[in-house]
């Protein structure tokens, strides 16, 4: 069976998108995942998204599974080349959203609204930050939050800020992101035993107080061009340490997004693009 997939990226943070509109659970498992993502012998990308039928009064659901198998609860990349998929697929329909249209979507974090705006830049209500410990999670402390505390890793003692953005991030800030040994220290944060559900890693250079450098180590994916429920969270970390204000731009190596934190702490708000590449069909037999 030929299954249409739609490939998208986010700032070069690339997923495959599937219709899934008729079935509430993903047609492809885990282990098919992986294999369409890998760059050599599938299509190549950082994850697989399905567009399912909405759940408690929202429009769609989204799932994702990284390029390992594993699934996260949110992606802020890919929810913004889902808003552009659905309405694709809609516009195909003689539904063509009016701009600008929001779509709340149901994910695994919450429900997370992104609005599709008239110039090809997608801003997404990506919902309020978690900072408590047990809900990113981390045992860094008991029940309190996790900012500026030594943790080690590679015989370093490095100042972490724990944030949830529905997935869990660990943000440590330096003068040179560009002199991180990404390779060797990410898979160490990410599976380090203070994170039971592992964890995405930014490394953060603040350049001025609205705009800051970022390099990730995703979580099931690994380095990536670019991640946004980790520019939200690291623009969180910043606010909460005093080093920038609560909008900044969060550059990553492929490209720019504008993060804001409101003032009432309940909501953060990602803007970007996401572009399709292109079409095909999947005919791994899985
Ligand atoms: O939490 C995780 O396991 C991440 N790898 C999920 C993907 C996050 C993403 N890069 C984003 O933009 O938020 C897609």
């Amino acid at each position: 069976m030929a299954i249409q997939f739609t490939k998208y990226h986010g700032l070069g943070n690339d997923f495959i998108l599937v219709d899934n509109r008729h079935q509430s659970d993903p047609i492809l498992s885990p282990e098919a995942a992986i294999q369409y993502c890998d760059r050599h012998f599938g299509i190549g990308a950082d994850g697989i998204i399905f567009a399912l039928p909405g759940q408690n009064g929202s429009a769609y659901t989204m799932r994702i599974f990284n390029s390992d198998g594993s699934e996260p609860e949110m992606c802020g990349n890919g929810i913004r080349c889902l808003a552009q998929f659905i309405a694709a697929l809609e516009t195909a329909e003689g539904n063509a959203p009016t701009l600008p249209h929001s779509y709340p979507i149901h994910t695994l974090g919450g429900t997370i609204t992104p609005t599709l705006q008239g110039d090809g830049q997608i801003t997404v209500d990506m919902g309020e930050p978690h900072l408590i410990a047990e809900e990113i999670p981390t045992t860094l402390t008991a029940n309190d939050k996790v900012i500026a505390q030594p943790l080690n890793v590679a015989e370093q003692t490095w100042e972490v800020t724990c944030v949830s953005m529905g997935n869990p991030h660990c943000i440590t800030f330096m003068d040179d992101v560009a002199a991180i040994a990404l390779e060797q220290l990410g898979p160490q944060f990410a599976r380090h035993g203070a994170f039971p559900q592992r964890i995405n890693t930014e490394f953060i250079e603040v350049v001025s107080r609205d705009y800051l450098k970022m390099r990730v180590w995703e979580r099931g994916a690994g380095a990536t061009l670019a991640c946004g429920t980790g520019a939200c969270a690291a623009l969180v970390a910043a606010v909460l340490t005093g080093k920038s204000d609560r909008k900044a731009t969060v550059e990553l190596p492929g490209g720019p997004l504008v993060i804001e934190w409101s003032a009432d702490n309940n909501r953060v708000y990602m803007t970007g693009p996401a572009e399709k590449v292109f079409v095909g069909q999947l005919l791994l037999t899985l």
